[in-house]
């Protein structure tokens, strides 16, 4: 097994699925008898998951950009020391629901941060910790929005407008065409068996290479 091949995120807007897809992944990896940690950001660490309920829950909802720039990347800072660089230097694959694309997806694309300041940071807390594939799972803001309302109350970011998430949304395919060797875009529109076959598709092949 190639060891620096085994991060996998998925990311995406509100609603996109996520969920089911890294259900399947999981699976598919299992499957091939890898040891595997699923994880999500933010969180998947008790500091992490409690800067989660910070910044997705309403008590400080006028939060400042940096602020929550920062705080994404200190759960993440905690996340890298704590779980994930323990795991993969076992041996083990990591999958991760949400991870620094989200930032660049979020916070610069859709609050409008300095790309490249984020992109410091991302030196700074990760140093040369990239995934190794990510899966995109794409749809139109107002599918993703409509399946994603009919959970839950709305947290922080769903109370979002929908041009903040059409400019996550484009934000998050300009990143895919960017670095086309490590994403693989999913039509996450589709009937949920549909969208799951193209995940199965992807991961096999990825696994065919790498596990
Ligand atoms: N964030 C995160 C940042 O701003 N910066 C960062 O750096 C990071 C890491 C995290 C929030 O934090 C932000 C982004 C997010 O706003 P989250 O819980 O990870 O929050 O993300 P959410 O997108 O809110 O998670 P969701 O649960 O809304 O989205 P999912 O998981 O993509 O959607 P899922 O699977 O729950 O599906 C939603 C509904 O749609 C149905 C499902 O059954 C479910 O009911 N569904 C389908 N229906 C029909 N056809 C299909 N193909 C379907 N797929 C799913």
């Amino acid at each position: 097994m190639n060891r620096l091949r085994c991060f996998i995120t998925v990311e995406g807007i509100e609603g996109a699925g996520k969920t089911s897809c890294l259900e399947r992944i999981e699976e598919r990896i299992r499957s091939r008898g890898l040891p595997l940690l699923v994880t999500r950001e933010p969180g998947g660490t008790p500091l992490g998951e409690d800067l989660r309920a910070l910044l997705l829950g309403h008590l400080h909802a006028g939060m400042a950009q940096d602020t929550e720039l920062l705080l994404m990347f200190a759960a993440r800072a905690e996340h890298l020391a704590a779980q994930i660089e323990p795991a993969l230097a076992s041996g083990a694959w990591v999958l991760c629901d949400r991870f620094t694309d989200a930032t660049y997806a979020y916070q610069g694309f859709g609050r409008g941060i300095d790309l490249a300041r984020i992109a410091a940071l991302e030196d700074w807390v990760q140093g040369a910790r990239r995934p190794n594939l990510t899966l995109l799972l794409d749809l139109p803001v107002e599918l993703g929005l409509q399946r994603a309302g009919k959970r839950s109350t709305p947290d922080r970011f769903e109370r979002e407008t929908l041009a903040f998430f059409e400019r996550v949304r484009d934000g998050y395919l300009d990143l895919a065409a960017s670095m086309p060797e490590r994403y693989r875009v999913i039509d996450a529109s589709q009937p949920l068996a549909n969208v799951l076959q193209q995940v199965s598709a992807q991961i096999d092949s990825f696994l065919d290479v790498y596990a």
